[in-house]
């Protein structure tokens, strides 16, 4: 699962992806894709209780696009860069995109658009998205006329194109429309970009995060409630500074600024979840880990994250929910209260299970 990060220059992308990815990526001289691990806190529990000798949480791959530029905005302005189709086709890679807007301003950064406003930038991306789906549909139907005249009849997708076109005038994104199954098979062999999940991150100052607000913030949160666009604020650079402290003076300025957790860490969190992601645990001495697989895999599927040999000779798997663990307070207990279960290879997997799989190969 890769997630992009897409937005104008300078909106503050690499500073981001630096800290998503603990400083693989994004750096100076440093490649422009890396891991980021995602926080849970469950898996923080599971590591105080099994004290294993490592903890591994939850991976996404994140990347970061090439900046929007604005000629392809028809403002003529700013050379340089990607072209539209470039920056389309790096989008097709990624599973979701998280939209990057500046909200802090900066004497030594200057905006791209003279002026700070957040809201106009996320509009701005996001028309993006819209149109690239239109362009490409639009391509899609000229090639299908013209086959028609030949006599070959494309008659359903046409009508199916038809259609979206209006959608994606309106602003409808391809994930807000219902599609029969037919068509749903006809769209994936396109890879529009407004099927993917998005999540917006705005990127706000120290001052803007003291006062838990910025110019144009209730407006934005509204424009992105409308479209079930989940909103982060991150304060970028302070959270990169904080990053460079000791891990025991970290907690301490998190809470001088009143966060609980880095916003880089619930940044993480929202484009796990709006992938449809769930984890399930493994919980040794030796090792507490989180594991991803998508909502609804069964067991034996599952089990194939983890290695393939095991999803071969898998037997069964013992199955105990994180909540019951952490009520009981210790395996034993759960085992003398009946609550590890036995589950076969069809058993839909649930987040916050801790698996433990019985495999022979
Ligand atoms: N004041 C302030 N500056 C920031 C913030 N975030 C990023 N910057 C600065 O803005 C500049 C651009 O940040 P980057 O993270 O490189 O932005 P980018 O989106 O990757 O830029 P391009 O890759 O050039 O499009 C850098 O000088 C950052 O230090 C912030 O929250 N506040
Ligand atoms: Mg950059």
């Amino acid at each position: 699962m890769k997630i992009g990060l897409l937005g104008l220059p300078a909106a503050g992308k690499s500073t981001l992806l630096r800290l998503l990815t603990k400083g693989e990526a994004g750096g100076p001289g440093k490649a422009s894709i890396g891991v980021a691990p995602v926080p849970d806190a469950r898996v923080d529990k599971l590591t105080e209780i099994y004290k294993p000798q490592r903890t591994v949480y939850a991976q996404l791959e994140c990347t970061e696009l090439p900046p929007l530029q604005l000629q392809q905005q028809g403002t003529g302005a700013a050379p340089g860069g990607v072209s539209a189709q470039q920056l389309a086709e790096a989008l097709r890679h990624i599973d979701a995109v998280v939209l990057v807007v500046r909200a802090f301003s900066s004497a030594h950064v200057p905006h791209v658009l003279g002026d700070v406003s957040a809201l106009r930038d996320a509009q701005m991306l996001y028309e993006e998205l819209l149109l690239m789906d239109w362009s490409l549909v639009e391509t899609r139907l000229e090639r299908l006329r013209e086959a028609r005249k030949k006599g070959l009849r494309h008659d359903e997708e046409i009508a199916l194109f038809e259609r979206l076109q209006p959608e994606l005038e309106a602003g409808r994104p391809l994930r807000a429309l219902e599609f029969t199954k037919d068509e749903a098979a006809l769209l994936r062999g396109y890879s529009f970009l407004t099927t993917k999940p998005m999540v917006l991150a705005v990127n706000v100052d120290e001052e803007q995060l003291r006062q838990r607000a910025f110019d144009g913030a209730e407006e934005l949160a509204a424009w992105a409630r409308e479209r079930a666009v989940p909103m982060v604020e991150v304060a970028a650079l302070i959270e990169a500074e904080i990053e460079e402290l000791p891990p025991e003076e970290q907690a301490a300025f998190l809470e001088d600024l009143g966060l609980e957790q880095p916003g880089v860490a619930r940044l993480a969190r929202s484009a796990y979840e709006a992938l449809d992601l769930i984890s399930f645990f493994t919980a040794a001495e030796r090792e507490v880990r989180a594991w991803t697989v998508r909502r609804g895999t069964g067991a034996r599927e599952a089990a194939r994250v983890i290695h393939s040999d095991i999803e071969r000779g898998f037997i069964r798997a013992e199955v105990v929910h994180f909540d019951d663990l952490v009520r009981e307070g210790s395996m034993a207990a759960v085992r003398e209260k009946g609550l590890l279960r036995l589950e076969g290879k069809d058993y839909e997997v649930k987040d916050g299970d801790i698996i433990h799989f019985r495999f022979n190969v």
